[in-house]
C-alpha cells in the first residue's frame, strides 16, 4: 500500500515535470528561432513543389516561395486573407489585412511572413492557372 501510494505521487511529479519543460521549450523557440515555423515551396513546371518545413499554429511562421518557371505564378488562400500578412520580395515590403495572395514573377523568390491562428488544412493555389493546387499543414507541437 505504501509502495503504490508513493508510485502514484512520483508519477504525478514526473508527469508536471514534462509539462514544465513543454512550456519552457516552446517559449524561447518562439523568440530564437522562428525559422522552425517555416515552409518552402519551388514553382516547377507549374506545379506547387513542396521542399519541407512545418508551420505552427500561433507561431511566427513563413512560407518561402520561388519560381522556377518562365511565367508569372500566384499564391493565394483563403487562410492568409483572415491574417495580418507581410510579404518580402525584391527588398520591398508589403503588408496588411485581407491580402488574398500574391504574383511572382519568373525566377523571383518571395516570402510572406504570418501567424497562423489554428492548426489545420491550408489550401492554396494559383490564381493564374486554375490546376495548380497544393495545401499545408498547420501542425501544433507534438501533433505530428
Ligand atoms: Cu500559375
Amino acid at each position: 500500500m505504501r509502495i503504490l501510494r508513493r508510485v502514484m505521487r512520483s508519477r504525478l511529479f514526473t508527469g508536471a515535470a514534462v509539462l514544465s519543460l513543454m512550456v519552457l521549450s516552446i517559449g524561447p523557440s518562439v523568440v530564437a528561432a522562428p525559422e522552425n515555423s517555416k515552409v518552402e515551396i519551388v514553382i516547377r513546371n507549374s506545379t506547387f513543389e513542396f521542399q519541407g518545413g512545418m508551420l505552427r499554429p500561433n507561431e511566427p511562421g513563413t512560407i518561402v516561395l520561388r519560381n522556377q518557371d518562365k511565367i508569372q505564378h500566384g499564391f493565394a488562400s483563403p487562410v492568409l486573407e483572415e491574417l495580418d500578412v507581410r510579404v518580402e520580395s525584391g527588398g520591398v515590403t508589403t503588408y496588411g489585412k485581407g491580402i488574398k495572395g500574391v504574383y511572382i514573377n519568373p525566377g523571383e523568390t518571395l516570402q510572406i511572413h504570418f501567424i497562423p491562428n489554428r492548426p489545420g488544412r491550408f489550401p492554396f493555389h494559383c490564381d493564374i492557372h486554375p490546376t495548380m493546387k497544393g495545401e499545408l499543414l498547420v501542425l501544433s507541437v507534438g501533433g505530428v
